[in-house]
């Protein structure tokens, strides 16, 4: 379910929507995977001539100093009694695409950033997102033998900074509450948008940690940076609008909201109904989109999560029939506890033409 909140009215559980996985040394893992021989021994894929360069080095070989795009040759003055491999794009391609339908099982809200790298947006799943981690990890390692470190945020940026925190196989969760602390001690290097010229530029003004930078004014990073400024000024305070992209349709649109005070008043709970199927409405219209499914749900006080939903015989879209829907599903949940969180969404989507989107292909 899209979240269309408004963040005063978010408890900080629900903003932890964005996850990034990332393969650990993802090339050499599947080389140690395909030929136990080289388990627990330092591996470095590469060229196989002393001209190439290293793609990519397990971890025990990052303990001697190599890492990506080192030069053969230091490589292999730095850890001689590697076992050397070189790559095998075909079967990496392979298996990116078996770890990336095991994503696909838990959400189809992916962006794929690279062979061994994706964002999900887990808003439509109704577990604690650590959960949601643990379960693919643990469906990756199980399926291909091979690790992967996750991070779990509120935007792309610190999912990011998360998933690389604990690496390898680690899980790390960025909430609200960390920044910004915990950004402080980091390298300028870790900020994503800040290329290897910047950095060097900035250290060279003495500015080394994100703790440096917080104290430069927008208008400085504006006129050192350049347009990238303004993204950089804000994601360094833990701002990051950017939007995943995904190749899938949505399969739901709604809205939540977690109440800064538990309520059991119907009025109060009706009143939020209107005001959430205004917003459907208007942002179905404006997506030229129809539902045929409305449904409804509330978390109570003790975190039980009830849903009500109706699926109708025609597609609608007008604030009359979502509302109208919506207060007979409210009628059909017994509230027994004071509820701590209200939504409503449209499923069975199709564009008003009444063509399926392509999800339903
Ligand atoms: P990365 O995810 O950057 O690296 P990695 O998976 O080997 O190690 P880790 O994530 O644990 O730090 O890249 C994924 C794969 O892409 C990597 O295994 C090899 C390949 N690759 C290149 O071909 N060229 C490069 O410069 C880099 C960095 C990676
Ligand atoms: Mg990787």
């Amino acid at each position: 379910m899209k979240k269309i909140s408004n963040s005063k009215y978010l408890e900080r559980e629900d903003q932890l929507n964005i996850i990034h996985v990332d393969m650990d040394a993802f090339y050499a893992s599947v080389e140690e995977q395909d030929n136990p021989k080289l388990k627990g021994l330092p591996v470095i894929v590469g060229g196989s001539s002393n001209h190439g360069v290293v793609t990519t080095a397990n971890y025990q070989a990052r303990k001697f100093g190599v890492h990506s795009a080192m030069p053969m040759f230091i490589a292999k003055k730095k850890c001689p009694h590697a076992c050397y491999v070189p790559g095998r794009m075909k079967r990496y391609q392979e298996v990116s695409k078996r770890v990336f339908d095991i994503l696909s099982e838990h959400t189809s809200l992916i962006e794929k950033v690279s062979i061994d790298e994706a964002y999900l947006d887990i808003s439509d799943i109704d577990k604690d997102p650590l959960d949601i981690a643990d379960e693919i990890k643990g469906a990756v390692f199980e399926k291909t033998g091979l690790t992967m470190s996750v991070g779990i945020s509120y935007n792309k940026f610190l999912a990011k900074l998360a998933s690389d925190w604990n690496k390898p196989a680690g899980i790390k969760i960025i909430s609200p509450d960390m920044i910004p602390d915990i950004l402080k001690p980091l390298s300028i290097k870790k900020v994503h948008g800040l290329g290897p010229k910047s950095c060097k530029r900035l250290e060279e003004i003495g500015i080394y940690t994100i703790e440096d930078l917080l104290q430069a004014s927008k208008d400085f990073l504006v006129e050192f940076l350049g347009k990238s400024g303004i993204e950089i000024y804000d994601r360094i305070r833990g701002i990051d609008h950017r939007e995943l992209t995904t190749n899938r349709v949505r399969k739901s649109l709604g809205i939540e909201r977690t109440f800064t005070k538990d309520t059991k008043d119907r009025e109060k709970l009706e009143n939020y109904l209107r005001e959430f199927s205004l917003d459907l409405s208007d942002e179905l219209r404006e997506k030229n989109i129809h539902g045929r499914t409305i449904t409804l749900k509330v978390k109570d006080s003790n975190f039980k999560v009830h849903t009500r939903s109706r699926t109708l015989i025609t597609h609608i879209n007008s604030f009359d029939d979502i509302f109208e829907i919506a207060r007979v599903l409210l009628d059909e949940i017994e509230i027994l506890f004071k509820i701590r969180l209200i939504g409503l969404s449209a499923s069975n989507l199709i564009s008003s033409d009444l063509k399926q989107l392509s999800l339903f292909d």
